[in-house]
């Protein structure tokens, strides 16, 4: 059985990134180098010059207004590098990326490490067009470039007891400042259970506006699951484990009352100190509803049928 998804567009439409990429998106991306060169601190915001191998339009993008590469790349949650949203963008140029190996291990046939490399080849890149929504009550639309989650999974082979899967984010004192602090405990942990793993919408993403990630997002790998609340989109991922028992995740430690294991988004269940009913997308001045799943209730509704969404939040 082969684990490459065939492509769903055809190789026709494979497009070069500038020529993909509509001009005021260009322009934006060189408004954010310009910006970026204007202001030698800000390392980070600079998008990384590598460029990507070619990606496919995945069919699974929403057509919503994209946030721009300034506004993603400087409002961000990485807590290794502070807690203020503009720390990652000023901080996390310290992250070394390279070289990078990414260990998936556990309860699997066929544990294997991966550099980058190599995780770009075993599965067709596509662009993945997402909301991001944040606890916190913000959200942002953005093209992100990665590859199905379930694709590595069905290379390593899951066996019976791997009904979680466990990820880590590089733990590394002298590059990450926060992880000096006591804001979270780590390294940081998140988890899916297999089944919203394997979801095609679950996705590794390694770019960003067609670009390798910028490292305040989250370089050189991190995961998205776009009806998910972004703290389950972990970041600078090294260890993915398949492991039989629910693990608890950085936050649910730090607040159990507060982050539940499943954190899907849902305008019905309020943080116990907050409303989860309205969000707002930066960039904009109005409030708008938050929808159930994030808006993927249609593709993942069924994974949580029959249970009960405000016990199991
Ligand atoms: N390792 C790590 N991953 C993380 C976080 C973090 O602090 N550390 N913050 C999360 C939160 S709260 C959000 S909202 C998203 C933000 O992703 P972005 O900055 O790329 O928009 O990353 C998530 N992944
Ligand atoms: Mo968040």
């Amino acid at each position: 059985m082969s684990v490459y998804r065939p492509p769903e567009v055809a190789p026709s439409e494979i497009t070069p990134e500038h020529i993909y990429l509509n001009r005021r998106e260009w322009m934006q991306g060189a408004a954010a180098v310009a910006v970026a060169s204007m202001l030698p601190s800000v390392e980070a915001a600079a998008p990384p010059k590598a460029a990507l191998p070619t990606f496919y339009k995945s069919r699974f993008s929403t057509n919503e207004q994209k946030n721009s590469q300034a506004e993603i790349t400087s409002y961000n949650n990485f807590y290794e590098f502070g807690t203020d949203k503009s720390d990652p963008a000023e901080r996390a140029h310290t992250l070394k990326t390279e070289p990078w190996v990414v260990k998936v291990e556990g309860e699997v046939a066929k544990p294997r490490s991966f550099d980058i490399d190599s995780l770009l080849k075993f599965a067709p890149l596509e662009e993945r067009i997402y909301r991001l929504r944040c606890v916190e009550g913000w959200s942002m639309v953005i093209p992100w470039v990665g590859l199905p989650l379930s694709a590595l999974l069905k290379l390593v082979e899951p066996t019976s007891k791997g009904k979680f899967v466990e990820f880590t984010t590089l733990q590394a004192l002298d590059q990450m400042p926060g992880q000096r602090t006591g804001s979270l405990d780590w390294p940081y942990v998140e988890g899916l259970r297999i089944d919203e793993a394997m979801h095609p919408l679950t996705i590794l993403a390694v770019g960003l506006y067609g670009r390798p990630l910028p490292k305040q997002n989250g370089a050189p790998v991190r995961l998205v699951v776009p009806w998910k609340y972004g703290f389950k989109s972990i970041k600078s991922i090294v260890r993915i484990r398949l492991v039989e028992k629910q693990p608890v995740s950085s936050w649910t430690r730090a607040n159990a009352t507060e982050y539940g294991f499943y954190s899907n988004v849902n305008p019905e269940v309020d943080h116990p100190r907050w409303s989860q009913a309205s969000e707002r997308r930066i960039g904009e001045f109005f409030k708008r509803k938050t929808l159930m799943f994030n808006g993927y209730a249609e593709e993942v509704a069924s994974l949580y049928k029959g249970m009960d969404l405000r016990a199991n939040f």
